[in-house]
């Protein structure tokens, strides 16, 4: 038996599932990119909602491309269960929050339908940093002027992918694609729609098979769609709302509701996202499958506490950095999660331009030492060689794979010269840094450190190193 509508009474008792009729209402949210990261965070912060007798909170979830996923939860009825665990304890939750899915790349136009339904009042976006395209602004678009059309209410859209402004980012893309034709429902969209900016924060890995086999283990029934997730989790959104009564509600579920998104954003981009991707790379050229893995070692462990503390923090408006900076490092080391460093190290190219380059700035501003950041970037080069120290090869998963290859292929003939071309990326380091001979200089020091070396040599000689 598997996971279902009609197997979910059979569930021990002890796993909270929905008590609330999950049939008798249209979806209020629309969410676009339906990954592990929405179905154990968002997801169920509207469960509570639903929980609590609100009916405006299902969710009609939209997977981009691969059909794959929609397909399983369909099966499913949309029902999924997450595991909880951390150092306070394991327990199992369904949340059923889910009620309808489709695939933008092969069903657009119900898509397009479920943005112009009259039920809706949200539509939330998780389709990663590569995900900001003509052709998602234009999905958007098309449902927005079907709703303006029809005479119906504006609505939430709220980007939570993990960039920084990501609300402006989504609306200055909406607007780029409306053509002179849509002065109305331009006007209309500046009017009634509302597009906050919002930092959302849970570490939730990709589901495993190890993970489907405990769900099965726990809830006696078959769940294809099991996620495993940590007990904490954060989601700060700007007080910017198509109904502003929006924003108590959110806040009674946990929310914090804000209008300085900005510092949790900033601080969450450079000191999680920023160590995450430092660490993935490390493991991921050193042969250490896992995040806890490498924080686990003593030498990473300290690589890491002095990033955010010395390189990080200067720059943040956020005041309790190092209690932040305690809470993430132990995360990290959360057994039960086994985030792949591999999972993490996709889509580099994309992440690590909001990732670091803001804290190496600010040193270089400060005239203070960016050695951290400088050994992760040389880390970076080695990792594009796609085979790890102990002979182990990988792939890389990058819309720039191919590029980077390219760059790193010659990394150990022409190390100099390979930096060069690395750093001199404008898409990877911004503006500023590609000129600053003085960053070309650290990072071409650790880069041949590292080649002769190896990685965790070159950590324990920066940790020697008094900076
Ligand atoms: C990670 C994030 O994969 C990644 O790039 O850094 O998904 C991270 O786990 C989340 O942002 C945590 O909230």
């Amino acid at each position: 038996m598997h996971l279902s509508a009609h197997s979910l009474s059979t569930l021990p008792a002890d796993i909270q599932t929905p008590a609330y009729d999950r049939t008798a209402h249209d979806p209020g949210v629309v969410h676009l990119g339906l990954g592990a990261f929405h179905r154990a965070h968002q997801a169920m912060v509207f469960d509570q909602l639903l929980a609590g007798g609100d009916t405006r909170w299902g969710i009609h979830g939209v997977g981009m491309t691969r059909p794959d996923l929609v397909n399983q939860l369909r099966a499913q009825d949309g029902l999924y269960a997450v595991r909880i665990a951390d150092g306070q304890g394991v327990k199992w939750q369904v949340p059923g929050t889910l009620w309808r899915m489709n695939v933008a790349a092969t069903e657009r136009d119900a898509v397009v339908q479920a943005i112009a339904a009259p039920s809706t009042r949200w539509v939330t976006l998780t389709v990663t940093e590569k995900g900001y395209t003509p052709a998602l602004a234009q999905l958007l678009l098309d449902g927005l002027r079907l709703r303006q059309q029809a005479g119906l209410s504006g609505i939430t859209i709220a980007s939570c992918d993990n960039l920084q402004g990501n609300g402006h980012k989504l609306q200055a893309l909406v607007k780029a694609a409306a053509t002179p034709q849509d002065a109305d429902v331009l006007g209309w969209l500046d009017a009634h729609c509302a597009f906050p900016c919002s930092m959302v924060d849970r570490i939730v890995p990709a589901a495993t098979s190890e993970v489907m086999a405990a769900a099965q283990e726990a809830l006696g029934v078959q769940d294809q769609c099991a996620l495993s997730t940590e007990g904490f989790w954060e989601w700060v959104i700007e007080d910017r709302f198509a109904d502003p009564l929006d924003a108590a509600l959110l806040q009674s579920a946990g929310v914090r509701v804000t209008g300085d998104v900005h510092s949790y954003e900033e601080a969450k981009l450079r000191m999680l996202n920023g160590s995450h991707s430092a660490m993935a790379l490390m493991g991921a050229v050193t042969g250490r499958p896992f995040i806890a893995s490498c924080i686990g070692e003593p030498h990473i462990r300290s690589f890491v506490h002095r990033l955010m503390s010395r390189e990080v923090a200067p720059h943040l408006s956020r005041s309790d950095w190092a209690d932040y900076r305690d809470a993430l490092i132990a995360r990290f080391g959360n057994p039960y999660l086994k985030h792949s460093v591999h999972q993490i190290a996709t889509d580099s190219s994309q992440k690590i331009p909001q990732r670091w380059p803001p804290s190496v700035l600010g040193q270089i501003a400060q005239g203070t030492s960016f050695e951290h950041h400088a050994l992760a970037a040389a880390v970076f080069l080695c990792y594009t060689l796609g085979v790890d120290e102990q002979g182990q090869a990988y792939t890389l998963n990058d819309p720039q794979t191919e590029s980077l290859m390219a760059l790193g292929a010659a990394q150990r003939n022409e190390p100099e010269a390979c930096v060069h071309a690395l750093l001199a990326r404008e898409d990877l380091w911004g503006k500023a840094l590609p000129s600053n001979t003085a960053w070309t200089a650290r990072v071409t020091h650790w880069h041949q450190q590292i080649l002769q070396h190896g990685v965790d040599a070159a950590i324990q000689h920066l940790l020697q190193q008094e900076v």
